[in-house]
């Protein structure tokens, strides 16, 4: 009965040692977060892992992950870190229970590890970004090393269990369950470390959620410039009122994200500073947000794009159309003395660089061969919002996102396709990405149950800077058959498109939807992957009919 109650202590000791190990890996974290907030929001150890993570993902993950969970795929991530951590920290606290100093250590390896992380993100503003994560496990090896040594018995009870050293003793030294452990001692330990970590996380998550005043307040201010030149008004029948379909311009709050960033950069509008140099550049310019709001660094254009991401699948959803506000990138180039490779100029690639260290490289000559390519400050009559790159962000029509809409950019550098991979070039897209003829079913969704009669099939179709010219759909093995196309906006925009079907027989049937774009090029049915360049085929969709 003695080595079963023994047994059973020891049980218990091993799982406040877990406990211990958890409240030590909490701690640690929430001290980061607090010491963050004095550093700088991305310097928290769980947003640089996470970034280093990111940076590291296969693409067919990244990719994976994108599709899956969408926006959320951050989030997944970050929970994903935690729940690993967790595993460890309580592995550490039983490790501990034998070896305190190695548990301890063990902690402090975590520290150095996210330390490292820190400083060696793209965006890192120095060794200071090493702080969070030193100092938050310096507390948690610490508390470690406590509230273990209030676990340890007098002798080593762990590994004598089986031969009954107790017997005999008296029952005061052994105490009334345990072997002689604190056990007031720990609970008083783990319930302040527990209330002090939450209250220290909860102040620094706090903190660093109202971090970035400036930035709001510089937003608040912006007055977007009026357009030199103006986008041409939407023509009449550019939008079709048909339940389903997506919204001619898309409102900024549903407009497809993708990025890198963990923690949206807030940037101060009066602070930042674009520069623009490397080859070819005689003149290489710093310019403000005044110069562009102004007019100073190019002629201001308004016009209507569409945004298209290569890693949307056939029929997903991350492509978007608005109506942006943008300084004419062709002006500031010439103007700084950039000639394009066409005419002669020694840079084929402009990178742009975004104060999270991201690049995009796109084809110069692409730039300042007469499309609308721009400085965007303005998106749908507001500024920028943050997470789609306030201040300034660029955007030339035409292109994949991933080689031409930096977002947060500041700086512009010239250079060649030879000598420079930009960041996701360097895993394994293609380093040019024009954008694919597409076209989508909006409505009917996959698996609708119409009724008999007159069904409208409506979506989208965009082939940007070509042009949209023909939509075609198929029911089942049917021929193709033309739907009626809304008014055509500009080439750089989707164009939306009806089909009043009619459904007569009852059952399942596919819809299938193919573009013919303004060079004739008929969207191709082979399907590929996302990666390299965008994925291709024909969408369709199945229903039932009633
Ligand atoms: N700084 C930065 N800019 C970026 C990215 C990024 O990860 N970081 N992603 C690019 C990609 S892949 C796309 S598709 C577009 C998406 O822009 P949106 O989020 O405003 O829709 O931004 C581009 N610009
Ligand atoms: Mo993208």
């Amino acid at each position: 009965m003695r080595s079963m109650s023994k047994l059973w202590s020891l049980w218990i000791r091993v799982g406040l040692a877990a406990l211990s190990g958890l409240l030590s890996g909490y701690a640690a974290l929430a001290v980061a977060e607090l010491v963050s907030a004095a550093v700088r929001p991305q310097a928290s150890p769980v947003v640089a892992v996470g970034g280093a993570a990111i940076d590291r993902t296969p693409p067919a993950v990244k990719d994976w992950a994108i599709r899956h969970f969408g926006t959320n795929d951050k989030l997944v991530l970050q929970l994903g870190i935690l729940v690993v951590l967790a595993l460890i920290a309580m592995v550490l606290g039983v490790i501990a229970l034998r070896h305190r100093r190695i548990g301890a250590a063990g902690v402090l390896l975590f520290g150095v590890v996210g330390a490292l992380a820190a400083i060696s993100r793209p965006d890192s503003t120095g060794g200071t970004d090493a702080l969070p994560s030193i100092v938050g496990t310096v507390v948690g090896a610490g508390l470690l090393f406590w509230l273990i040594g209030r676990l340890r018995t007098d002798r080593p009870t762990f590994h004598t269990v089986g031969d009954d050293e107790n017997a005999g003793r008296p029952p005061a030294a052994v105490g009334a369950a345990g072997d002689g452990w604190d056990r007031r001692g720990f609970v008083v330990a783990a319930t302040a470390a527990a209330a002090a970590s939450t209250g220290a996380g909860w102040l620094g998550l706090a903190l660093n959620g109202s971090s970035g005043q400036s930035a709001v307040a510089s937003r608040a201010k912006v007055i977007l410039p009026r357009p030199v030149s103006p986008a041409a008004p939407v023509p009449k029948g550019a939008e079709l009122h048909i339940p389903g379909i997506s919204p001619f311009f898309t409102p900024n709050p549903d407009f497809y994200r993708v990025d890198t960033a963990l923690v949206v950069p807030k940037v101060d509008a009066t602070t930042w500073r674009l520069t623009i140099h490397g080859k070819g550049v005689t003149r290489p310019r710093t310019v403000t947000f005044d110069d562009l709001i102004h007019g100073r660094a190019g002629e201001l254009i308004e016009r209507d794009v569409t945004l298209a991401c290569v890693s949307n699948e056939v029929g997903g959803p991350y492509v978007g159309n608005a109506r942006w506000i943008g300084v004419r990138l062709a002006d500031l180039l010439r103007e700084a003395g950039v000639v394009p490779p066409s005419k002669g100029g020694p840079a084929d690639q402009l990178v742009a660089r975004s104060v999270d260290g991201m690049t995009i490289g796109s084809p110069v000559d692409d730039v300042m061969d007469g499309r609308d390519a721009m400085l965007a400050v303005g998106m749908n009559g507001q500024p920028l919002p943050f997470e789609h790159g306030f201040p300034v962000r660029m955007l030339v029509p035409g292109l994949f996102g991933y080689v031409s809409a930096c977002k947060w950019i500041e700086d512009i550098e010239l250079t060649t396709f030879d000598a420079y991979d930009s960041y996701w070039v360097k895993r394994s897209w293609a380093r040019r990405g024009p954008i694919k003829t597409e076209s989508r079913i909006d409505t009917p969704k996959p698996f609708a149950r119409p009724a008999q009669g007159t069904v409208m099939v409506a979506g989208v179709a965009w082939a940007q800077h070509r042009g949209i010219d023909r939509v075609e759909i198929r029911v089942d093995d049917g021929p193709w058959q033309q739907a009626d196309l809304a008014a055509q906006d500009s080439t750089d925009t989707w164009r939306q498109w009806s089909f009043p079907w009619k459904a007569a027989t009852s059952g399942s049937h596919t819809l299938t939807v193919r573009a013919t774009d303004r060079t004739g090029t008929v969207q191709t049915e082979q399907r590929t992957p996302t990666i390299p360049d965008g994925a291709s085929g024909w969408h369709s969709v199945v229903v039932t009919v009633q």
